[in-house]
């Protein structure tokens, strides 16, 4: 069964392309979904606006057979691991048929797809990085030669789960990508708070893994780096720490509100970071893409998400008599 599209090494143009498609088809279903939750529609949207670059490249430089341990913004690399508009949308109206969760839990806050080999999103902050070293080392016993990408924020790091999860993975050179992605904010607590080295992979030293730092709305650069942590750990060089700067463009959920903590000045530079229009802009500059054909792809995906969203409203909701299935206590 085929589980992702990879794209290779020293991405060529049509790869390159492909990665733009997902990333306006992750805004296209970002804005979607803060529309439905403005007119009420769906309860909740943790934006990945400003993220989708480290996301679509680090997810793009996986195999079919590898697996995605991401946090709960990763909207985007859900998407280059092949899900739909559609199941998305499915799990935003919480249908019976949302293969995420069985329409049980927040829009992109709890999942796993198994199909895909995504396992399992979790709100609760870094819990899924000593289970990332867990599937790592569980491929690594089985001999299965898959590699595990694990994504999270910097507050995340700050976590004890996190540091058993990446020390562990250290220690037993497992097939694992950490991949921070690095917004400098913890809801309102910013990174100043939450670290005195604001250098995420200056920690892998301390690990004795390979670390390195990326601009994560630089898609090109982003894509390299992943790419060579992933055959590291393919090839039994154990786990690399990359820390991916980014901006968060938006609040961190909508039930956040980033204006009472944050400057206008900071919000609109944050704004004059989107990856996609960076991207958009590199991909112009070598003629790969006209002006109107950026235009019309996000136009499309637009298009697309609204259909989704409409398709989605209108399917069933789970039954009454299904509340506690696969609850085991
Ligand atoms: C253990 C735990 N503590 C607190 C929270 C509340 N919480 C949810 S998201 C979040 C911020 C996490 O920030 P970061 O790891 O930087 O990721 P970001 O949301 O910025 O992408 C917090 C504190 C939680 N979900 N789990």
């Amino acid at each position: 069964m085929a589980k992702t599209t990879v794209v290779a090494p020293a991405a060529a143009k049509e790869q390159y392309l492909q990665l733009h498609r997902w990333m306006c088809m992750a805004k296209a279903l970002d804005d979607r979904m803060h529309m439905l939750v403005k007119q009420g529609r769906a309860p909740f949207v943790g934006s990945s606006r400003g993220h989708e670059g480290i996301q679509v490249a680090s997810t793009a430089a996986l195999g079919p057979d590898d697996w995605l341990v991401p946090h709960y913004r990763g909207l985007a690399n859900s998407i280059v691991r092949g899900l739909t508009m559609k199941e998305w949308m499915l799990a935003v109206f919480a249908k019976a048929d949302d293969p995420l969760s069985a329409g049980r839990n927040i829009p992109g806050g709890c999942y796993s797809y198994h199909r895909l080999n995504i396992a399992p999103v979790s709100q609760v902050v870094a819990s899924w990085v000593p289970k990332a070293a867990g599937i790592a080392y569980a491929a690594k016993l089985q001999g299965e030669g898959s590699v595990t990408l694990c994504t999270f924020g910097d507050g995340a790091t700050s976590r004890g789960d996190f540091h058993e999860g990446v020390n562990f993975a250290a220690v037993h050179r497992l097939p694992v990508v950490f991949v921070c992605e690095n917004n400098s904010y913890a809801i309102s607590v910013p990174i100043r708070l939450q670290m005195a080295n604001p250098n995420v992979a200056d920690r892998a030293a301390g690990y004795g893994i390979a670390g390195a730092t990326v601009d994560g709305t630089d898609v090109p650069a982003c894509y390299a780096v992943c790419k060579e942590a992933v055959e590291r750990a393919r090839r039994g060089d154990g786990p690399t720490l990359i820390d991916a700067k980014v901006w968060r463009m938006n609040s961190h959920t909508s039930e956040d509100n980033h204006v009472k903590y944050r400057g206008k000045d900071e919000i609109d530079e944050a704004a004059a970071h989107d990856p996609i229009a960076r991207f958009g802009a590199w991909l112009l500059e070598r003629g790969w893409l006209t002006a109107d054909d950026l235009a019309r792809a996000q136009a499309e995906c637009d298009a697309e998400a609204s259909d989704a969203a409409d398709w989605a409203e209108q399917q069933p909701d789970p039954i009454a008599e299904d509340a506690l299935k696969n609850v085991f206590a």
